[in-house]
């Protein structure tokens, strides 16, 4: 244990290990709003790609849109922990809808963190309730892992900007209301300091999406491409400074690729869950699956690598809240074996299914789909090694 005001006879003496009774009264909440509004309909929304706007404005009603965000505005002023407990507990019952309200909370935060008071007040009371929802728009065709490299342009006409690009696998695209989008300000060779933040509306002009992608999981989101054809975004929707806008984009990810791993670790627990219900059930050879020691063994891999990627998630997530200044490897120390470790619980826990982990009707298959995609978005973990090597080695 230890303390983060130094004093640890104080009442604030907070571990890692327990948690606050605020933020087990969180989780219960969560979990209870993940088993009545998400859970009995994440099979239907993933065969019928139906993207659930009404169940979120109600998870924007309990505080879920701007968990983070300042309460002057709407926000629910919480911690990066408290987020990542809330994340894992909506998970258990889709971790497709659990990850669009972390991808939607960090653009709130973002608009938080860095936007004017005048765009605080404008854009943050509604995507707060989520009766508006909001997309973040970096990735392009030719430019995923090398963020810096993308070519939409936002060209100074006046007091406006005009941007041309294209946005690929944009989450929630079509459904949101406020789209973040990173553009090149500076010229070609500019790079990451050539890059700026705009923040556009769904009914500018020139603004359309293409079709929605058909995916191997995540089907309760849609993912769209943000096509920009001369859309005009006045001056005062620029978000930060000219050439601040890559800092941004990433800063925004820290806090996202937590949440991913929070929802990898949500989706296996569920699935490890349910694999211990079926195997206390399931008999071959006149014993029950879990009087099998090989199986026993393989339980207590799954408990005790889950256990392990949970606590280095809620460590970077608190690095994160105390601004610590290796917080960005933390985060991507998380991601990566939360994310690894998530997709492993989960193909396993379809292992022990045998046959019927393999059916749709059990729930198990559509797991291993959508914790598929958590190795990939957010930075792939190809990525995360490269950040965490880049910390730790130099460049
Ligand atoms: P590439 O960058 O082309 O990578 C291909 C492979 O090469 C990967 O395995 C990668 O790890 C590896 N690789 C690349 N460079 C290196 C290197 N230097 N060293 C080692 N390996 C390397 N983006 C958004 O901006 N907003 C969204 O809302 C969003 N939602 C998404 C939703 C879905 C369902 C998906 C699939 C993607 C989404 N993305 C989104 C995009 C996602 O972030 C990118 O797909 C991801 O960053 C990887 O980029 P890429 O697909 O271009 O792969
Ligand atoms: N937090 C804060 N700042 C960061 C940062 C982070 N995580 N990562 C980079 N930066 C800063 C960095 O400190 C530097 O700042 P300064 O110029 O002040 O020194 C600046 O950003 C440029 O960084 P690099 O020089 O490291 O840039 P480079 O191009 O070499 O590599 C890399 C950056 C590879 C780490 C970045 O491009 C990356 O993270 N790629 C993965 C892209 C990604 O995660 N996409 C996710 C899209 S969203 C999504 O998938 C959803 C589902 C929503």
């Amino acid at each position: 244990t230890y303390c983060r005001s130094g004093d640890c006879s104080s009442a604030r003496r907070w571990t890692v290990f327990e948690l606050t009774d605020d933020q087990r009264a969180l989780v219960e909440v969560s979990r209870d709003f993940a088993a009545e509004f998400l859970a009995p309909d994440a099979l239907e929304w993933d065969r019928t790609k139906h993207f659930p706007v009404d169940v979120l404005a109600k998870a924007g009603g309990l505080g879920m849109g701007g968990m983070y965000v300042r309460e002057d505005v709407g926000g629910s002023g919480l911690s990066r922990l408290d987020a990542a407990l809330i994340i894992e507990a909506l998970a258990a019952g889709c971790p497709t809808v659990a990850s669009y309200i972390s991808i939607h909370n960090m653009v709130a935060w973002m608009i938080d963190r860095y936007g004017s008071q005048e765009q605080r007040e404008r854009f943050l009371p509604e995507l707060c309730e989520m009766t508006v929802l909001g997309s973040y728009c970096l990735t392009e065709p030719g430019a995923g892992s090398d963020a810096a490299a993308l070519t939409t342009r936002a060209v100074r006409d006046g007091e406006e900007y005009v941007l041309d690009g294209v946005k690929q696998f944009i989450s929630g695209a079509g459904a949101s209301g406020v789209y973040i989008v990173m553009a090149r300000t500076g010229d070609a060779a500019s790079g990451a300091s050539g890059i700026t933040a705009f923040l556009v509306e769904r009914d500018a002009a020139g603004l359309s999406f293409g079709p929605n992608e058909a995916k191997m999981g995540w089907n309760a989101q849609p993912t769209r491409p943000v096509i920009l054809e001369g859309v005009r975004v006045p001056v005062t929707h620029r978000l930060g400074g000219e050439g601040q806008g890559f800092r941004i984009a990433m800063s925004g990810l820290n806090g996202g690729r937590i949440n991913i791993g929070a929802s990898s670790l949500g989706g296996a627990q569920s699935a490890l869950d349910r694999t211990l219900q079926y195997m206390s059930e399931r008999t071959a050879f006149g014993k029950r699956l879990d009087q099998f020691q090989a199986l026993q063994f393989s339980v207590a891999d799954m408990v005790t690598e889950l256990e392990a990627a949970r606590l280095l998630l809620w460590r970077a997530a608190d690095a994160l809240d105390r601004k610590a200044p290796d917080a960005v490897r933390w985060c991507a120390m998380a991601k990566r074996l939360a994310t690894d470790t998530g997709f492993a619980v989960a193909n396993q826990a379809l292992q022990l299914h045998g046959g019927y982990g393999y059916l749709a009707e059990y729930g198990i298959e559509k797991l291993v789909r959508d914790l598929r995609v958590h190795q990939i978005l957010e930075g792939t973990n190809e990525i995360m090694k490269m950040v965490i090597a880049r910390d730790v080695i130099g460049r």
